[in-house]
């Protein structure tokens, strides 16, 4: 019944599962699937005993994208996601769900269901606090960015996962939703909210200042092969619970420069931070302030301490080396949180924290603090080293206003 590709239905997946690892439901007659899936991409059933609570999750790619036909994607995907949650595994042991199978014909992973977390932009969201989510950030992130350089890797090691992550199609998407399209709505996907259209026209698609640093950004993007990226590093990749970050999602995974993935966390925090203050929350936005502090910050000591103790490239020793690549990748982390900041406003792929704020004047507002702070950002990239360089602009402009 599996031989040939197909979109499977939930009771499908049952059987999937049954045929697939027939151990793992042994003797129990009863087995129950919900299709869970809220992201953009692909289809998540969750299969289920209630006799024992057992329960697994068989995430399946459909022929084009969930949120739009125009995306037909490549099922490579699936390998990309699976081989690479295995691999970050090793880098940073539990920070990742465990990959059961992979399935190269009906275009399937199958791994351990997380359903005890909850995805963290809907637990921010509901006005949550996870103590823990800032530094087991900056843990994830050190451990399967640095760790996947050459300056700790051996160079054919190093080369072989570009190779084999090598991801054109998905890379494609993101080159155009998050640098292109933002600044000039080509293929007429931007949405833009209707209050302020003509504000967030001219500030986005008259800025030619603003454009060719994205531009260069966009070619950073396509051509560091820095570090072995997640790649959609959003808090809707994150599941968290008290005590526990695990981040999934990684079929946008590729060879590029490590501030995007931390310019992403970065971004969407900080979409968490203006949702929260917009709904004055105030606790919540403090929380969210410090998680973004922590984050950085906590990032900043892992890197270089682990720099020193793990770096294998022969120059990475020389004098200020460590402290001059640090401030290379902040610079990054800040235009790249930038981008994603914008994009995710107008853009396709929005997200629910601003479409949350649900009075005019509050979301208007919102949408301009991001904005501006995404400018900024980006086009003084060089400012923001410390996790408070990357505060204190959101706070000041959310509370002083933007600029008409
Ligand atoms: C067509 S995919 C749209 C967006 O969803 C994914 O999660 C990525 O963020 C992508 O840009
Ligand atoms: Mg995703």
């Amino acid at each position: 019944m599996f031989e040939t590709y197909f979109t499977m239905n939930e009771s499908q997946a049952i059987d999937y599962i049954k045929a697939t690892i027939p151990t793992y439901f042994e003797g129990i007659d009863v087995l129950e699937c919900k299709e869970i899936g809220d992201g953009n991409l692909n289809y998540v059933f969750r299969i289920y005993a209630p006799s024992t609570g057992a329960s697994i999750i068989v995430k399946q790619s459909g022929p084009v994208a969930r949120i739009s036909d125009d995306f037909e994607l490549s099922p490579d995907r699936n390998r990309i996601e699976s081989e690479l949650l295995t691999y970050q595994g090793t880098l940073a042991p539990g920070f990742v769900p465990q990959m059961f199978h992979y399935d190269p014909i009906m275009n399937c992973t199958i791994m351990e269901d997380l359903s005890d977390h909850v995805i963290a932009r809907t637990g921010l969201i509901d006005g949550k606090t996870y103590p823990n989510l800032g530094n087991d950030l900056a843990y994830f992130l050190v451990k399967t960015l640095l760790h996947t350089t050459d300056i700790v890797l051996s160079p054919d090691v190093k080369k072989s996962l570009v190779k084999n992550y090598s991801n054109p199609e998905l890379c494609d998407i993101s080159e155009m939703l998050v640098f292109t399209e933002p600044y000039n709505n080509q293929n007429q996907r931007n949405e833009l909210y209707a209050p302020h259209q003509a504000w967030l026209e001219s500030t986005l698609y008259d800025n030619d200042t603003l454009k060719k640093a994205v531009a260069k950004l966009k070619y950073r993007f396509m051509n560091v092969a820095q570090s072995l990226l997640h790649g959609d590093l959003h808090t809707g990749s994150l599941f968290v619970k008290e005590g526990s970050t695990k981040v999934i999602d990684p079929e946008f995974a590729f060879y590029g420069p490590m501030g995007y993935d931390i310019g992403n966390v970065i971004a969407n925090l900080a979409f968490a931070y203006v949702r929260a203050a917009s709904c004055h929350e105030e606790a919540q936005a403090d929380y969210l302030l410090e998680t973004i502090e922590q984050t950085i910050d906590g990032f900043n000591t892992l890197f270089l301490s682990d720099w020193t103790e793990y770096a294998t490239e022969p120059t990475a020793q020389f004098d200020g080396v460590a402290a001059d690549y640090l401030e290379d990748v902040l610079q990054d982390t800040a235009g790249y949180a930038g981008t994603e900041m914008i994009r995710r406003i107008v853009g396709l792929a929005q997200v629910k924290d601003i479409h949350a704020v649900t009075e005019t004047n509050a979301r208007v507002h919102a949408e301009r603090v991001v904005i501006t702070c995404a400018i900024d950002y980006i086009m003084h990239a060089d400012h923001y080293k410390t996790g408070k360089d990357f505060t204190d602009i959101l706070v000041k402009t959310f509370k002083e206003g933007t600029h008409e």
